[in-house]
């Protein structure tokens, strides 16, 4: 295997888990062909929603995020593969679900910015993605395995 390991922090907010997404945003991640290492529904305390969303600390928008990420259970989840962020991140779409493609997750289930049904790391945030896996996963929650499919995924594998 090489360079097919690039790990990517994914997680399904309150809006897609109370709207029944969770089955199929694991369906398109699974069906890309990318490998799911890690996964854990669970509810985001006010500590790790300020850690996860720091960056967005001095934003007008910033209370109103921290209220909604914490306000009922996320699925989050940790997914591998080749150029795993920039693909996640493709896949998922815009911020803003009314300005993303149809086909992308955020284009296909949602209207409003606010509720925007995923976040996944950004691939333009250099080293995002090991930060948020670190901050949501203890190294023991991570497996590691072959995925049998990879040799059908990859010609190379
Ligand atoms: P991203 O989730 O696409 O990476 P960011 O700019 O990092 O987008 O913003 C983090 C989250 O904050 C967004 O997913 C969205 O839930 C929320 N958000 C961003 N901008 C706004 C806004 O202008 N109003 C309300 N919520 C916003
Ligand atoms: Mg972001």
């Amino acid at each position: 295997m090489s360079g097919h390991d690039e790990r990517t922090f994914v997680m399904v907010k309150p809006d897609g888990v109370q709207r029944g997404l969770i089955g199929e945003i694991v369906s398109r991640f699974e069906a890309r062909g990318l490998k799911l290492v890690g996964g854990k529904f669970m509810q985001i305390d006010e500590n790790l929603a300020h850690d996860h969303y720091g960056e967005h600390e001095d934003k007008p928008f910033f209370d109103g995020l921290v209220e909604f990420i914490t306000s009922g259970p996320v699925f989050a989840m940790v997914w591998e593969g080749a150029d795993a962020t920039r693909q996640v991140r493709a896949m998922v779409g815009e911020t803003d679900p009314a300005e993303s493609a149809p086909g992308t997750i955020r284009g296909d289930f949602g209207l409003d910015l606010g509720h925007n049904v995923i976040h996944a790391s950004d691939h333009e945030d250099e080293g995002a993605n090991e930060r948020e896996i670190d901050l949501f996963f203890d190294e023991d929650e991570l497996v590691d395995y072959g995925l049998d499919a990879a040799a059908w995924v990859y010609e190379d594998e």
